[in-house]
């Protein structure tokens, strides 16, 4: 992304009259007089465009529009929902360049990746046009003659979506594509620091809603800070709360949200890594923790953050990674040449300047060096330089998520000692192992092995595809989103029992004549 022309160019294919609107004022936005929230690029500094801020009123009104339209869009036939459902998987694969560089230059992971995580929002739909005509419920034999007995799924109605910056469209869509096949209407605040990408998604839903004659708020759009989700999670109005973000916020959710007894779905840190066995194929290995350490340049929930090493490879692993770091270019993520973005904005780079602060207080050993980039090209304050640190498993920082491309190495003897290690952090999100032996696999996949909601072998933490529940344990807050049965929750479940026989029996044989 050179200058703005070119972004005019890509918000006139996506169907985006002007660059600076305010934007979204139109009705299902929900925006309104609230103020302005800037978005400016981490890749250049520049400013992307402006939106406008949802107000308190704004957002009650757009509930209330969710809650009318739900009564609509519920009676709606699932797999004609999904049909709407597949058409918006089309209209990303038309604009797939075009929003990809979007993500790219607005949150600043490499243009690969911005693909890539639109290519995850089309297959979502794919899966969601699926799960359409599939969202199964079981029948049980029931005690009592003349009976039958069965389990259907209803829709729980509107929806809250809380997203954060590091995946700002995949992670709404992987909620939202679930959510509507089976019958809800969405409420999505992502996060300000990424506003524009969300305003063209709505735009391009809202125009598949509205061709489909859709009733108007099943997609809904409110912009805000940290008061805005907070609202959002408060509000009676909204059935279930998907918050997507830092451990810091989903326990605010979490108890807003269980304070009124809503139902919520959190998909909190991670402080993921990889076991590298002296049975491992390091050049398996190799790509796996780079990739996993730097890619979104260490921005993903699922990023690789330590690496547990076994003694007997150790030293090798060790130069072979160090050498693979002086490789990597750091730089313009428009620029396919580059493997590394910039951080989202200078608070990150401060926390990142932080952390190597601690690690190297805490006894840490830089193998390679980290620190701020500057000169031609980094002018936005926001590039930094990957890094890997040799530690000792008892240090403090080892228990925090830093969203920032540093990597933390250890040494260990028994696989025991590997997995206890592994295990000893609070975060339970992802996880692998390297190895060619079965046992060692075996075992780290066993009830005493990986405590996370992701076990991987032979491939890294990250990079997860959709159709596997997406999610984890302990203080990554136990939600799951995305595939296999991850719809469930987005779902109330009701037990019918039919009486066609000409008595009333009573359960547990209980007598009562009258
Ligand atoms: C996130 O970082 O919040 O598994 C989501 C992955 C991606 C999703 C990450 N498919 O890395």
């Amino acid at each position: 992304m050179k200058n703005h022309t070119d972004l005019s160019e890509i918000f006139k294919r996506l169907s985006i009259a002007t660059v600076n609107p305010a934007w979204s004022t139109g009705k299902v936005s929900g925006m309104a007089d609230g103020g302005i929230i800037e978005s400016n690029s981490p890749v250049d500094g520049r400013r992307i465009a402006s939106v406008g801020q949802t107000t308190p009123e704004a957002f009650d009104s757009v509930v209330d529009r969710a809650a009318t339209a739900f009564s609509a869009w519920r009676d709606i036939p699932s797999p004609r929902r999904g049909e709407i459902v597949r058409q918006f998987g089309d209209e990303l694969r038309k604009h797939k360049h075009d929003l990809g560089t979007l993500v790219s230059y607005e949150m600043g992971k490499s243009l690969q990746e911005g693909l890539g995580e639109v290519q995850e929002m089309i297959d979502i739909c794919d899966f969601a046009t699926g799960l359409s005509r599939q969202l199964y419920g079981v029948t049980m034999q029931s005690e009592r003659p003349g009976h039958r007995m069965y389990e259907q799924w209803h829709p729980v109605g509107v929806v809250g979506i809380i997203s954060a910056f590091n995946f700002p469209v995949a992670v709404w869509s992987w909620n939202a594509a679930i959510a509507w096949v089976c019958g809800n209407v969405c409420v999505w605040k992502p996060s300000e620091k990424t506003p524009v990408t969300a305003a063209v998604c709505q735009q391009l839903i809202g125009a598949v809603l509205a061709r489909n004659g859709a009733p108007e708020g099943v997609s809904c759009l409110v912009q805000g800070d940290r008061t805005l989700g907070e609202r959002l999670a408060g509000d009676r109005r909204i059935a279930l709360v998907s918050a997507t973000g830092s451990t810091r916020m989903g326990r605010s959710v979490a108890a807003a949200v269980a304070s009124r007894l809503g139902k919520s779905i959190l998909e909190l840190g991670g402080n993921n890594a990889i076991i590298v066995t002296e049975h491992a194929d390091l050049n398996i290995a190799l790509p796996a923790a780079v990739f996993g350490a730097v890619g979104t340049a260490g921005q993903r929930c699922t990023t690789t953050r330590r690496l547990i090493i076994h003694e007997e490879v150790y030293d090798t692993f060790k130069t072979k990674l160090m050498r693979a770091y002086e490789q990597l270019r750091v730089g313009n993520p428009l620029d396919e040449k580059n493997h590394v973005g910039p951080l989202i904005d200078r608070e990150a780079v401060a926390n990142y300047e932080a952390a190597l602060a601690a690690c190297k207080d805490q006894g840490g050993h830089f193998i390679v060096a980290g620190g701020v980039l500057q000169g031609d090209g980094y002018e936005s304050g926001c590039y930094v330089r990957p890094c890997i640190a040799e530690v000792s498993p008892d240090m403090a920082i080892l228990q925090t998520e830093t969203f920032a491309p540093i990597l933390y190495m250890m040494k260990y003897t028994t696989i025991d000692e590997a997995i206890r290690i592994h295990n000893e952090v609070p975060q339970g999100l992802s996880s692998a192992i390297m190895t060619l032996d079965l046992r060692e696999a075996e075992r780290f996949l066993s009830v005493a092995g990986s405590d996370c909601g992701i076990a991987n072998v032979n491939i890294g933490t990250s990079g997860a595809e959709i159709g596997g529940a997406f999610g984890g344990e302990k203080e990554t807050g136990g939600g799951r989103e995305s595939g296999s049965d991850a719809w469930r929750a987005y779902m109330r479940r009701q037990t019918s029992t039919i009486n066609y026989s000409d008595a009333l029996p009573l359960a547990q044989g209980i007598k009562f004549d009258l």
